[in-house]
């Protein structure tokens, strides 16, 4: 890869990493822009899709090689600068272990034996597997799962065939719950990206949400400028993270005790007369009841609780509430940890109106949006089945996305009725769902398990068929049109031709609807025809757009100190204290705390989060963000470590309650963290050995994710719900 200059990558990004993401950004910018181009360079505009922040950036081309992808000045994600997962995204183009043409497999499944197929082969193997599952039980036996952009078409397409039980990790192993819990109080989810007002506020509250590890971008950036401007920042987390390590108070707490610390803080500032009575009084509906349903819940009884000291609860409350309204409780975004997490979300969200923070400068804004004209489509065939999918509300009363988990149930027990074949678009199911058993005793039950992928990810192992697509720099998709302080819409279009033999997503997503006799759903020639209608139809100049990759919607006002005119989407009308809703379903109208299960003797509780050059699973091949950071190491606490025996940089094996052992992992023993609990970045311990770079490196933490509990209101699935003990390497 000479084109990639390595050596200077590398040095460089080295550098920003070990900033610990925060100042790597701008490093990175600068060094790249200063960067001197030598041959004949191209400029294009796109967007990334390294991780789901979307941040608009410009490609360069040099002699006709993909040489550096960098921020677009123009688009609000990025604001001219890209993580370093985002440059990093030239080494997902040269990843030498991408898959390189379709394959159809010939051996047992999961036994890694395929013969390289045509696309025409692969295609009419998938049609004609498909029809028949649709002959015998109908489209509805046939699910989608799928996260990411691309997916756009290929969930179109399969709509338009008939399947309804479609679902993305996004949702029941993301941020579900943490919707779920605004919609219920606010009446109104908070979307992505969360319309935190950072670059404004005077005081931000993060609750396990790492900003700084979690790296998106335009987030990042005003979190770290409302460092410099001195902002107090309060972070509860079990352990220091990098937003500690910025923080005025570091809260660290006992793990899964988060509403205790919450329903306190609410008793003390409604108690005292801390939180905003102009807005409680014009908008909270049921506060007399919320008060005194919260009322039991003193500081000293979360100080036992959550193992933090009664004055620093105390200390962080008067500081939060002192800067009312323009306080921020983040609403955090992987919010399931406990499978009680929709009503801690709420409990949030409560927070958040008891600072009159809803709609206000420096609080959280009303993302304002642009409208862009539709292509015509053909509308989707109507279905008289129920979703397996827990989407219609039967087995999750307040579920309104797609719950992978409830699929794979439907998949185990043919319950409410056979599930037969899976089409998997970009997501890795063996790291992202718990369990990796039940997933594998399901697709055990499968006719057919089509895997759309870029990499061989340890899904793809188990597929009947791989279909190769584009990385997003090679590739059209849908338009983005997205919502923040001013809506946006946003162009990918291709930069480089794959290297091989992979197709773009909407390419497979027409040519099997062909394929499937429901051509019609997708009648036009090409992307350009799409993209360009959408765009002129709306009155922008599709030429223009080509070449700034961004179209700005829109001045709206976002606050109601822009002019924006409160209300609520909720049963009362109102910010619902007391949920009219969550009482008739039989749930607690006002949250109320659960404590969690201690862990067994001789173990601690697994946590896990996010390495700032790192997405998910997705990048570890990368061989750029390889380098950076080849594998994950498990973080105990100095004084256990030196209990047990273990020392810093040891190899140990983790093994869970359910007796699941991980690969082996080095240990980081470190006062950083609690120690009852240890803390591990999700997305290493590579099974698929076709992922050459990635294979067996580091532990997954998915993989001892074995116990899980379910959330009662809307499906999501627990992460930290497990407990490991140490095996030591002979
Ligand atoms: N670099 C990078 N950035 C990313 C991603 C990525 O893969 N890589 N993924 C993106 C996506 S999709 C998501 S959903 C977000 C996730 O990012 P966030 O929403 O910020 O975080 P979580 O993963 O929920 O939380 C992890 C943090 O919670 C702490 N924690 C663990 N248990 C508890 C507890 O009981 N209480 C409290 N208060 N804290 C606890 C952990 O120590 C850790 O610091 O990140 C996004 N940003
Ligand atoms: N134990 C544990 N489980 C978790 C989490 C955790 O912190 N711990 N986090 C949860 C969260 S917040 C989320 S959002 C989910 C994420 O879950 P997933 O979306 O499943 O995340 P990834 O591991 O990135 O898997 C994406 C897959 O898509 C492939 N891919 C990447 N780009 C493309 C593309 O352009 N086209 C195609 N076809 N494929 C592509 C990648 O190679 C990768 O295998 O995981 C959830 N599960
Ligand atoms: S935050 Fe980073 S990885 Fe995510 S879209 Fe933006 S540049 Fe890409
Ligand atoms: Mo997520």
């Amino acid at each position: 890869m000479p084109q990639l200059n390595r050596r200077r990558f590398l040095t460089l990004s080295g550098a920003a990493a070990a900033a610990a993401g925060l100042a790597g950004t701008a490093d990175l910018h600068k060094a790249f822009a200063a960067a001197p181009a030598e041959g004949q360079v191209t400029t294009t505009p796109t967007f990334c899709e390294m991780c789901f922040w979307r941040c608009g950036g410009i490609a360069h081309v040099r002699d006709g090689k993909l040489w550096k992808f960098e921020g677009n000045p123009l688009d609000p994600q990025s604001q001219g600068r890209l993580c370093p997962r985002g440059t990093a995204a030239v080494g997902a183009h040269y990843d030498s272990d991408r898959i390189r043409q379709p394959l159809i497999r010939v051996g047992e499944r999961g036994k890694e034996q395929w013969k390289a197929a045509s696309w025409d082969e692969a295609l009419a193997f998938v049609a004609e597997r498909m029809g028949k599952i649709k002959a015998e039980h109908g489209p509805e036996s046939m699910a989608l799962f799928n996260h990411g952009f691309g997916q756009r078409f290929i969930q179109h397409m399969m709509k338009s065939w008939g399947a309804i039980n479609i679902a993305g990790p996004s949702y029941a192993q993301c941020r579900g719950a943490r919707d779920v819990g605004f919609q219920l109080t606010f009446g109104a989810g908070v979307g992505s990206p969360e319309p935190t007002d950072i670059r404004d506020t005077d005081c931000l509250v993060l609750i396990g949400s790492h900003l700084g590890e979690n790296m998106h971008n335009s987030q990042v950036q005003e979190f770290a400028q409302a460092i410099e401007r001195r902002v107090p920042v309060i972070v509860v987390d079990p352990r220091f993270s990098v937003a500690a390590s910025k923080a005025k108070y570091w809260l660290p707490v006992k793990p899964g005790t988060d509403t205790a610390l919450l329903l306190a803080w609410m008793n003390l500032l409604v108690t005292e007369g801390r939180y905003d009575r102009a807005f409680v009084e014009q908008w909270g509906h049921g506060f007399d009841k919320f008060a005194a349903e919260i009322k039991g819940y003193t500081v000293d009884w979360a100080a036992e609780e959550t193992g933090v000291s009664a004055a620093l609860i105390r200390a962080a409350a008067l500081e939060f509430a002192s800067h009312r309204p323009a306080t921020i409780i983040h609403p955090g975004r992987r919010v399931n940890w406990y499978g009680d997490d929709a009503q801690r979300s709420r409990a949030v969200a409560l927070l958040n109106a008891l600072m009159g923070s809803w709609g206000r400068k420096g609080g959280l804004f009303i993302a304002a949006g642009m409208k862009i004209a539709p292509f015509p489509l053909p509308a989707y065939p109507k279905s008289d089945k129920p979703h397996a999918d827990g989407a219609d509300g039967v087995q999750y009363p307040f579920a309104d996305e797609g719950i992978t988990t409830s699929i794979r149930d439907a998949t185990l027990s043919d319950k409410p009725y056979p599930i037969k074949g899976w089409f998997v678009y970009s997501t890795n199911l063996m790291q992202a769902l718990p369990d990796p058993r039940q997933t594998l005793a399901a697709i055990d039950k499968l006719d057919l398990l089509v895997v759309c992928e870029t990499v061989p990810s340890e899904i793809a192992g188990y597929a009947d068929v791989i279909l190769p697509d584009t990385t997003f720099l090679e590739r059209h998709d849908e338009l983005l049109v997205g919502y923040g302080r001013t809506g946006w819409t946003s162009l990918r279009q291709p930069v480089v031709a794959a290297p091989h033999d992979q197709k773009p997503s909407w390419w497979i997503a027409q040519q099997l609807a062909q394929r499937l006799g429901i051509g019609a759903c997708m009648p036009f020639k090409d992307m350009e025809e799409y993209l360009s209608y959408r765009i002129e139809k709306s009155g922008h100049n599709w030429q223009d757009f080509k070449k700034q990759g961004v179209i700005m919607g829109p001045k709206q006002p976002i606050t109601v100190e822009t002019g924006l005119a409160l209300s609520f989407d909720t049963p009362s009308g109102k910010v619902e204290f007391w949920s009219e809703r969550l009482a008739q379903a039989g749930f607690d109208p006002v949250p109320k705390y659960k404590p969690q299960e201690p862990a067994p003797e001789g173990h601690f509780r697994l946590i896990t989060g996010r390495a700032p050059v790192h997405t998910f699973s997705r990048t570890q091949t990368n061989p750029l963000l390889h380098d950076l950071m080849p594998d994950n190491d498990v973080w105990i606490n100095t004084a256990t470590a030196t209990r047990l025996g273990l020392k810093h940089r040891d190899y140990v094996q983790l093994k869970n309650q359910d007796g699941v052992l991980s690969n082996r992992v080095r240990v980081k023993a470190t006062q950083r963290i609690r120690e009852d609990c240890v803390y591990m970045v999700y997305g290493f311990g590579h099974a698929n050995p076709a992922l050459k770079t990635a294979y067996l490196k580091g532990a997954s933490a998915g993989g001892l994710n074995t116990r899980y509990a379910t959330d009662p209101l809307m499906g999501s699935t627990s992460i930290h719900s497990n407990f490991v003990s140490f095996v030591k390497e002979a």
